[in-house]
């Protein structure tokens, strides 16, 4: 790990001692510090105005009792959280994620690493995150919307179009979606569309949200491939997960002439060395909503299921690598074999999925980089699209939002890969995020005197 400037430790042991027992925040704010030491020797005023520390604190933060009744009759209870963490540069902007595993602390690193993206993405959007530690695995369509409900229930006085817009994230797609924003509308008594983003194109969804993020972090690899005089072509690629970012990712990727080799959900990957299979991918994720050894028992001879106990996606030789799961899903040791198989370029599609280990690995390595908070930055820069529409009454072609969207990802890249420049760590796209997302949120705030 690098270190932290001295001036700047004592904020993150500030950040430790307040936000105790959340180590994904922490590791997320260590990130960004790590990064910082070479902005405040060119602004101290950043430090005497205490603006990294105030970054660092969320600006609100609302937890709050979800009770529903299942199918069988019984009462459930689960836990909402919505971290309305900065809106210096626009409304609270970010997904809503369903998954045993959420609490508070993963929905502030989550938070926090979206005010960085969104701030990167150039677009009018401040940072948020919320979510639910309900599983949606095995629960029918009455009991998903019955939940989503009773969360909305709550939740919708803290949103707005002007203030707070949720979209998806792990567990959160189309259909959730659909019944957020349904409870929104009949206890707001308003057809707020730009209230959410994500929604089907029949009620003022944008065309290519559902694809943007895989897509952009695909654009995102290119550009940096770009660097190196190189190309998708012909490359093996490997993308951990099989939901919406996993996806599109493979869609994009086998678009641009690579091949996809593997891909994984919870209990294991798969292996075609004849390239995934995509549309019987979806069939099994998206129609049957099955389990990702359904597609090796389909395809047969050849195609082969490793569960998660025996080993790991990342144990599948390949050039480029697409982690679009889950956070530190990718740890050092998984780096390591990466590299000793040849990778020559990460894009990470999930929120902070490699360890901070594992980033020291690909830049000991001279490996291209891609952090999640610039190369995942299409999804809620095609949802500010959205917004845009809804704003104007407008609905653009595919080809219209696909274009502005590797547009600004082209946008993104260059950023990243300008600031590490000009801040003496050239090819250092974690750096470069980190910095070019920080200073454009400290300077709104900045001039917006103490808030
Ligand atoms: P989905 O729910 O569509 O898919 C998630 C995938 O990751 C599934 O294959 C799931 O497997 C797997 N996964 C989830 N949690 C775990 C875990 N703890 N261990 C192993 N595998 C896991 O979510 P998305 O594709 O939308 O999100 C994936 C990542 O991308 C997340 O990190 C999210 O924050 C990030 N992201 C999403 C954006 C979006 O627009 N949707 C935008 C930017 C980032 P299983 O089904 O078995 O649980
Ligand atoms: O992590 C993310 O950027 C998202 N889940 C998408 C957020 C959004 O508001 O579109």
């Amino acid at each position: 790990m690098n270190s932290i400037d001295e001036k700047l430790q004592p904020i993150l042991a500030q950040v430790i001692r307040r936000n105790a027992g959340e180590p994904e925040f922490h590791q997320a704010v260590h990130e960004v510090l790590e990064s910082l030491g070479r902005v405040v020797a060119k602004h101290p005023d950043y430090l005497e105005q205490a603006l990294i520390e105030r970054i660092c604190e969320p600006e609100r933060q609302i937890i709050f009792r979800i009770p529903w009744v299942d199918d069988k009759g019984q009462v459930q209870i689960n836990r909402g959280f919505r971290v309305q963490f900065n809106s210096a540069l626009g409304p609270y902007k970010g997904g809503m994620r369903f998954h045993p595993s959420v609490n508070v602390g993963i929905i502030k690193f989550l938070g926090f690493e979206q005010t960085f993206k969104n701030a990167l993405t150039g677009m009018p959007i401040g940072g948020g995150k919320g979510g639910s530690d309900f599983d949606p695995k095995g629960r029918s369509d009455a009991e998903i919307m019955r939940f989503c409900q009773s969360l909305m229930t709550e939740l919708h006085r803290h949103l707005g179009e002007q203030t707070d817009v949720p979209a998806g994230d792990i567990g959160v797609g189309g259909r959730e979606i659909g019944y957020m924003f349904g409870q929104y509308k009949r206890l707001t008594n308003r057809y707020e569309a730009g209230v959410f983003t994500g929604k089907a194109l029949a009620y003022g969804g944008s065309r290519a949200r559902t694809e943007a993020t895989g897509y952009g972090n695909t654009y995102f690899v290119q550009s940096m491939l770009k660097t190196r005089g190189a190309d998708f072509d012909g490359k093996k690629v490997v993308v951990s997960g099989s939901g919406n970012v996993a996806i599109y990712s493979i869609e994009k990727v086998q678009s641009f002439g690579g091949k996809v080799i593997a891909c994984s959900d919870s209990s294991g990957y798969v292996v075609d060395e004849a390239g995934i299979d995509l549309a019987l991918l979806k069939e099994i994720k998206n129609v049957r909503r099955d389990r990702i050894s359904e597609y090796a028992r389909i395809k047969g001879q050849g195609v082969y299921f490793v569960s998660a106990d025996k080993g790991s996606v990342w144990d599948v030789p390949c050039d480029v690598a697409m982690p679009s799961a889950t956070q530190n899903e990718l740890s050092g040791k998984d780096a390591a074999r990466l590299v000793k198989n040849g990778v020559v370029a990460v894009g990470e599609g999930a929120n902070m999925p490699s360890t901070p280990e594992a980033i020291k690995v690909f830049q000991d390595a001279g490996i291209l980089f891609a952090p999640g908070k610039a190369a995942n930055a299409g999804g809620v820069a095609t949802s500010a699209l959205e917004m845009q529409q809804n704003a104007s009454r407008d609905s653009w072609t595919f080809e219209q939002t696909e274009a502005r969207l590797a547009s600004i990802m082209r946008g993104i890249h260059d950023t990243c890969f300008e600031t590490a420049e000009e801040y003496g760590a050239p090819g250092n796209y974690v750096l470069g995020a980190n910095i070019a997302g920080f200073v454009r949120v400290a300077e709104a705030m900045r001039m917006m005197g103490v808030i």
